[in-house]
């Protein structure tokens, strides 16, 4: 059951109760999250949150990242799902750890999930010490907006056949991130998709927003993504090195 949308729920209540009840839900949320954030800058590893709605491609864009990155970068992930071991099993085939979450029933991934499911991760490590982690979030372009998990970055993915309208009807998911993935590009010519207004109209929620257009099946843009990610990485080790001087 979600404590943010409701969806799910009885709907014979109080609604000042679920307000207070949720608030100090995400209040303990935020200092989870905090906490996983230090505990991953001090290892060294750089936490990407994946959020999108069913189906966008956030798996499959992951299976492209760990191609492209897997000889050169110790990449983990944790797969966010309601039910099932499917997307797990999809990221274990290409060689790569992961732990499948499951939420039975919820429609977002929470800090303290993400914090268990680290440590099991780490059990399958080896005292490998990981560069990334992936955190693919339950399909939902709503719910997981609202739960910090302790990332260092936020993607959102919005695919071709789901619309250009999709930043301005959600717009907290595209507050939230720091990153868009246009996915499916390859679609393009069967769907009536305003490349423009998208782009425009996520950068009037978000001036800062990095946006990218991908196709996981022709690999238009997995190049830029994969630049766009070893920058940062890059960027975060200087930092700590600063920090340690
Ligand atoms: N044409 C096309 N299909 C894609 C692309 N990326 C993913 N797909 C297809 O879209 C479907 C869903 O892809 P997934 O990667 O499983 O999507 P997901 O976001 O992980 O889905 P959930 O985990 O269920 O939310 C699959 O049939 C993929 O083959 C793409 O770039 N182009
Ligand atoms: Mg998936």
């Amino acid at each position: 059951m979600c404590d943010v949308c409701g969806c799910d729920h009885n709907h014979n209540h109080n609604g000042t109760k679920i307000i207070d009840v949720n608030q100090s839900l995400l209040k303990a949320n935020e200092k989870a999250a905090a906490d996983n954030r230090k505990h991953f800058t001090e290892g060294g590893i750089l936490a990407i949150n994946i959020i999108s709605s069913p189906g966008s491609g956030k798996t499959t864009l992951l299976e492209k990242t760990i191609d492209v990155l897997k000889n050169e970068i110790n990449i983990g992930v944790l797969e966010g799902d309601i039910e099932t071991e499917l997307d797990a099993e999809r990221i274990r085939k290409k060689g790569i750890p992961a732990i499948q979450l499951t939420t039975e029933g919820a429609c977002h991934l929470d800090s303290s999930l993400v914090h268990k499911g680290f440590h099991l991760l780490e059990h399958q490590l080896d005292g490998k010490k990981l560069d990334i982690l992936f955190i693919e979030n339950v399909g939902n372009l709503v719910c997981p907006s609202f739960f910090d998990l302790g990332e260092h970055l936020r993607v959102v993915l919005i695919s071709v056949p789901e619309g250009p309208d999709k930043p301005l009807k959600y717009p907290k998911a595209l507050r939230t991130s720091q990153a868009l993935i246009i996915s499916k590009s390859d679609l393009l010519p069967y769907f009536d998709f305003d490349m423009e207004k998208i782009k425009k109209d996520a950068l009037s929620l978000n001036p800062s927003l990095k946006i990218l257009v991908t196709s996981a099946k022709t690999g238009e843009g997995i190049e830029d993504w994969v630049d766009y990610i070893k920058k940062l990485l890059a960027t975060e080790s200087t930092e700590k090195d600063k920090k340690r001087k």
